[in-house]
């Protein structure tokens, strides 16, 4: 069976705060494969794609912005389970709560903005990953 694939995204926060290098290792430590990596300053076209299912949510256009104010570093990874495994190394969406250990739990916290700054998005199902991957390596 072929191997899973999953899109990594180390946002602005992580690439101005100079952990990306930190962050990638962190995943490839783990013995996921890195096999497509770039540094993008996203359009905003190219992140209401991205972000489709948020449309109209209170942190859309906040969440939109934030990922507009620097360059992103945009990574493919691929393994058995990569989906699952790389968001149980991110942590949970909540910087303050998710847990010691995860990039989330040990680089996030809240900083009182509208949209949470939480370093890192990782695809969440086989069929987000394929859809991301195309969005951002067209
Ligand atoms: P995740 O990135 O954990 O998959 P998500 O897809 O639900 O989370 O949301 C996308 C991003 O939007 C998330 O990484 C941070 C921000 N966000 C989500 N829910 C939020 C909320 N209730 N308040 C502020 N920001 C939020
Ligand atoms: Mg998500």
């Amino acid at each position: 069976m072929s191997d899973e694939r999953t899109l990594v995204l180390i946002k602005p926060d992580g690439v101005a705060r100079g952990l990306t290098g930190t962050i990638l290792s962190r995943v490839e430590a783990k013995g996921y494969k890195l096999v497509e990596l770039k540094l993008v300053n996203a359009t905003r076209e190219l992140l209401e794609r991205h972000y489709e299912e948020h449309v109209g949510k209170p942190f859309y256009e906040p969440l939109v912005e934030f990922m507009l104010s620097g360059p992103v570093a945009a990574a493919v990874f691929e393994g058995q389970r990569v989906i699952e495994g790389f968001r149980s190394l991110a942590g949970t969406t909540e910087p303050t709560t998710a847990a010691p250990g995860t990039i989330r739990g040990d680089f996030g916290r809240d900083w009182g903005l509208k949209v949470q700054q939480n370093l890192v998005h990782g695809s969440d199902s086989p069929e987000s990953a394929e859809r991301e991957i195309g969005i951002w390596f067209a």
